[in-house]
């Protein structure tokens, strides 16, 4: 059995040997602490089968190090990533000796990753048709994010729906509100994609958020998937990895799992310290997220092309038995734009677009058209403004947002 392997950023704080401070996070996530133990000796000798190991510090070249850590496989109770998280994660973002720290990666052997995605890219391409054209998926997030009721919401996808696109989902704060019932939400809007496909002959996935207690989460969305959910979404950072677990563990949920990264510019943002997206988008893959945001290029959230696409290839490298999870380019996206995501991440992501497609001048139909034509246009290697010549909805995005 391989060990679990972390690295960190970090800077100790003045004064603080680099080495010494690289073998506090050590013992501090395994088998020391602060002091020596009187529980740690000669009769006690076979807890440093737990030891940690710091395998190297290099100097960062900013004034931080970099520091990579063995954890022995033993000590992780596998399939529990609250517990995983507690040790690479865990007190050493508090520890006094250092200034900051920052989780970048980690390396988790096979038989810590668990069964992972039930559908992964392939799945989920399967339900959509596009396994043939790998095309890219374009969805949009119902706008405003909440506000609507039922009906009107799905009235906004069924005009999604004709537009072309092949994913509709909820915004992260949208759960079951009085304002609008996710049950009743659920069958308002599935009618409405049903009306939709015998118009264009094609089903459209819906993202239902049933983000909600540990307690309820999979009593919800077997209530979604009996009211006719065919895709549920988690707010994996808010809810917990072990809500995306249960669900993808769940053998009655034959349904991807949309996973939203809400709260996560708490951990990610900060260069220096907090957790990177890489370790979280590593955990989703192994709690069997089927598709995860992980940034965009040119959208409102500020991603760096770099490190999204770095995130994109972890949870779409090849591991035995453990599917592919499909990323997804969403906020502040329009029409205008999708060139340089697909031009920068590729075919196999997810583009999603809300006001970008609800701002529309002509409505949500218009808006879902134009941004399936700036796909295809991207893809067929043609500008978007050569391709709004002969398409008008394209032309009127173009209009008022602009082309790039
Ligand atoms: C999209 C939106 C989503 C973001 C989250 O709306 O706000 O919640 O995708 O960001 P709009 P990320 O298209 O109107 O901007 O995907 O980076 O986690």
């Amino acid at each position: 059995m391989s060990d679990v392997t972390a690295v960190y950023y970090y800077r100790p704080k003045t004064g603080v040997d680099a080495e010494f401070a690289a073998h506090a996070i050590c013992e501090e996530q395994t088998t020391g602490t602060w002091t020596d133990l009187s529980t740690v000796n000669e009769k006690t000798r076979y807890v440093h089968a737990l030891d940690g190991e710091v395998l190297e510090v290099t100097p960062a070249g900013d004034g931080g190090y970099v520091t990579k850590i063995r954890y022995p496989y033993e000590i992780f109770e596998a399939g529990n990533i609250p517990q995983y998280l507690s040790v690479i994660a865990g007190n050493l973002f508090g520890l006094g000796k250092l200034e900051t720290v920052r989780l970048t990666e980690i390396t988790l052997p096979r038989e810590l990753a668990g069964s992972g995605p039930k559908f992964g890219i392939e799945g989920v391409r399967r339900l959509v048709g596009t396994e043939t054209s790998r095309r890219p998926h374009v969805g949009t997030i119902i706008k405003p994010k909440v506000g609507l009721n039922p009906k009107d919401t799905a009235e906004v996808a069924y005009q999604a729906a004709i537009g072309g696109l092949d994913l509709i989902k909820d915004d992260e704060t949208l759960t079951n509100q009085p304002f609008c019932p996710l049950i009743e939400r659920v069958e308002e809007v599935m009618a409405a994609l049903d009306c939709a496909k015998d118009e264009t002959g094609k089903q459209v996935l819906y993202a239902v958020n049933v983000t909600t207690g540990g307690d309820r989460i999979v009593e919800c969305a077997h209530s979604a998937v009996k009211a006719g959910a065919n895709m549920l979404m988690v707010d994996v950072l808010t809810a917990g990895f072990s809500a995306v677990q249960a669900l993808a563990e769940d053998p009655f949920l034959q349904v991807p799992i949309h996973v939203h990264r809400t709260m996560h510019g708490a951990l990610t943002r900060n260069a220096e310290h907090g957790i990177a997206m890489r370790p979280i988008a590593t955990l989703v893959r192994a709690a069997g997220g089927d598709q995860l945001h992980t940034g965009t290029v040119s959208g409102k959230m500020g991603g760096k092309a770099e490190e999204i696409l770095g995130d994109n290839r972890e949870i779409t490298r090849e591991i035995p038995g453990l599917k592919p999870v499909f990323p997804v380019a969403s906020g502040g996206l329009h029409p205008g734009k999708a060139a340089a995501e697909i031009a920068k991440l590729g075919c196999d992501i997810v583009l999603q677009a809300g006001g970008g497609i609800h701002g529309h001048p002509d409505g949500t139909a218009a808006g879902a058209r134009a941004f399936v034509q700036a796909a295809e246009a991207a893809v067929a290697g043609i500008s978007a403004k050569e391709y709004a010549k002969t398409h008008t909805e394209l032309a009127r995005a173009i209009a008022k947002w602009g082309d790039s």
